[in-house]
């Protein structure tokens, strides 16, 4: 079916687009294990963008058929990375249309020679749209730049004898009102102004729209008969902790399955056998968040064993997955996390850095936890998409708390609640559902940032989308976030917390913060009135550039920023006693965006900079954040025990 304006679509993409296929399978995080190897395939690829005016030079001339250095030049590209920043030249920093990227892997002889072994490619994440050729054979498209997919290999690279393959990508950047995030392109057709054919991609979000190969690309091996999926549900009754399992098999009808759940001494605690079961698990020690409890985000491993009976004779596969026992409920007026009232203290994130946008990076990664629990962060909200597979794994093993937002940001236009958009989004939460539903630092699914949901459709396409969420998941909360009336908003009536971006005395009243006060106060009692839900203040901040300096405070100093914090937080601390349920700053760090009047090299809210230097601001929230740990009286064995000695708290 063709996806979005005709003229866009078709100077821009050679092929007819497919509304997204349905979920086929399961997505596991591809772990090594007796049964299983991976071959990461991070490095230098090859790479070209397609300059011709039509953008379908690759398609035409066919470029996935040969090495790509036979058809023209290439540049070198590091995956993962965004290609925007990584290079001196302002025409592929703003690129729009297709790149190509290629590389060669070697396979293990076994991996090509073994029938009995199945080769799997999988892409942690191509933005935004991507087709996948392995030895000049198409196997894969995928549309959306926040979710993994994957291609059975295994016949491609068993059929010859080469122990080499050839993987090429074409990825494309361009956005529509159908994608998410939707966007649009204009051709600008006044010849007195703009030269023929020049057109410009807009987006209704504030950050830069990097693209690439933002994730790691893996080859991984399974047996033939394999374990496809796993889902897990976890309760408490008592002092029993209960873990529901359901296995997914695929290749074979005739297996046995073995689970057994691991301490962190190793010492197994239950067992069960089959596709399905309860594990109980007696004095069970629960998954709590960072500060929470003085062991917090304990994991169990779910260790999965399958056995089939083939005809070339006995195939085993082995699956380990972590496992945090914890339950989750909203009521009128609180946040539970294991029955106790949670207060969501932290921030706002993006994936992006220099020079590798939103390339996935380790050191980056382990910097910013660092950041999180140096400065008493319990939550972050994965504002606008999802991220890296690895940042949830984190959040399991450090207790960081996540609202699990899907890229469903900037839905502004008519066009963006269509049937086609409303499908695509469907299939978006399937994928994000499919990916993060074990991870027991998810606590709620977030459908959308700030779409225009006082609009006509809004009220059925947030309907829909919301139920098909909860049929998916109903063990976690839905919300999406608003910056809309309270009267006005559609949507509201289906989330389960109501979660409210403002911006007082920054995009309204300028430097006048003793507004803001009345205005806040105001604005939570309507949303309460109105819907009797938990409300979190979802996004709060004033743009700081980092050394300014003006007293008495002025915009974009730092001064100003920590005066309109503090303003926040004298009513944050009188409605949080009542039904305000938590506080996410906006942003942990300075993140790049489009150019605009409006910002001064990207968006700068940040509490640290771009390069995770602290502002005043973090200092302060600093203290506020270890003062409300403090209040669950937990935090000095949690901060002890994990060697925060240099908290304002330390014991
Ligand atoms: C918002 C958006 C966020 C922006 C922020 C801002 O409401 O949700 O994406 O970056 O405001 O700084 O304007």
């Amino acid at each position: 079916m063709p996806r979005g304006p005709a003229g866009a679509w078709v100077a821009l993409c050679p092929l007819l687009w497919t509304c997204g296929l349905a979920l086929e399978g399961g997505m596991l995080y591809p772990r090594e294990s007796p049964s299983r190897e991976r071959k990461d395939l991070g490095g230098l690829w090859s790479f070209r963008a397609d300059l011709s005016d039509s953008r379908r030079q690759g398609f035409e001339q066919q470029w996935y058929r040969a090495p790509l250095r036979e058809s023209g030049p290439t540049l070198d590209m590091p995956v993962p990375s965004s290609f925007n920043d990584v290079g001196q030249d302002r025409q592929l920093r703003s690129f729009v249309g297709w790149v190509w990227y290629e590389r060669e892997a070697t396979l293990p002889q076994r991996w090509s020679q073994d029938p009995g072994t199945r080769v799997v490619l999988r892409i942690g994440s191509a933005h935004y749209y991507a087709i996948v050729w392995v030895n000049g054979v198409h196997v894969a498209e995928h549309e959306g730049g926040h979710l993994p997919f994957e291609a059975d290999i295994s016949k491609l690279v068993q059929s010859g004898p080469l122990s080499s393959c050839r993987i090429t990508l074409a990825i494309n950047n361009t956005l529509t009102p159908h994608t998410l995030p939707p966007g649009t392109i204009v051709y600008k057709t006044d010849t007195s102004k703009y030269p023929k054919g020049y057109f410009v991609q807009n987006t209704y979000f504030d950050f830069f729209n990097y693209a690439g190969l933002h994730r790691p690309v893996l080859l991984y091996t399974t047996p033939t008969t394999y374990i496809d999926d796993i889902t897990v549900t976890t309760g408490v009754d008592q002092d029993t902790g209960l873990v529901d399992y359901q296995i997914f098999v695929q290749g074979s009808e005739h297996f046995q399955l073995e689970v057994y759940l691991l301490d962190e001494e190793g010492k197994v605690v239950a067992q069960g056998i089959g596709g399905r079961g309860r594990l109980q698990v007696p004095n069970a020690h629960l998954w709590w968040p960072y500060l929470m409890h003085e062991h917090p985000a304990y994991l169990y491993s779910l260790e999965v064993r399958l056995t089939a009976q083939m005809a070339t004779g006995p195939v085993s596969d082995f699956y380990t997955l972590p496992v945090g026992i914890r339950t989750v409920a909203v009521t009128e007026r609180q946040f539970l996390i294991n029955g106790k009232p949670f207060y969501f203290h932290g921030v706002n994130k993006h994936e992006d850095a220099d020079i590798r946008g939103k390339g996935f990076d380790w050191p980056l990664l382990v910097k910013d936890f660092n950041l999180l629990r140096w400065l008493g962060a319990n939550a972050f909200r994965t504002s606008h998409y999802p991220y890296a597979e690895e940042v949830m794994q984190l959040c399991d093993r450090y207790g960081i708390v996540v609202i699990d937002e899907s890229p469903g940001v900037g839905i502004m236009l008519v066009q963006s609640y269509s049937n086609v958009s409303l499908q695509h989004h469907l299939e978006v939460m399937g994928e994000l559902v499919r990916r993060d539903k074990n991870h027991p630092s998810v606590v709620m699914w977030s459908v959308a940032n700030e779409p225009t949901s006082f609009l006509k459709p809004a009220a059925y396409y947030f309907k829909t989308l919301i139920a098909h969420t909860k049929a998916l998941d109903p063990s976690r909360p839905v919300t999406f976030v608003t910056n809309s009336n309270y009267e006005a908003d559609l949507g509201a009536p289906y989330v389960d917390v109501i979660c409210v971006n403002s911006y007082y005395s920054w995009y309204h009243d300028y430097g006048h913060m003793e507004v803001i006060q009345l205005q806040l106060a105001t604005e939570f009692e309507n949303w309460y009135r109105t819907y009797q839900k938990p409300i979190i203040q979802s996004e709060y901040g004033a743009e700081t550039i980092a050394g300014f300096h003006q007293d008495p405070p002025l915009m974009f100093s730092e001064e100003y920023q920590k005066g309109l914090l503090e303003q926040y937080h004298l009513v944050l601390d009188q409605k949080r006693k009542e039904y305000v349920v938590g506080e996410l700053i906006w942003n942990f760090a300075d993140f790049m965006t489009d150019q605009s009047p409006q910002r001064a090299v990207g968006n700068r809210k940040g509490i640290f900079t771009r390069q995770r230097q602290p502002k005043a601001a973090a200092f302060l929230l600093r203290e506020r954040y270890w003062k409300l740990a403090n209040e669950t009286g937990h935090h000095r064995s949690a901060a002890k025990s994990q060697c925060l000695e240099n908290s304002p708290f330390a014991l």
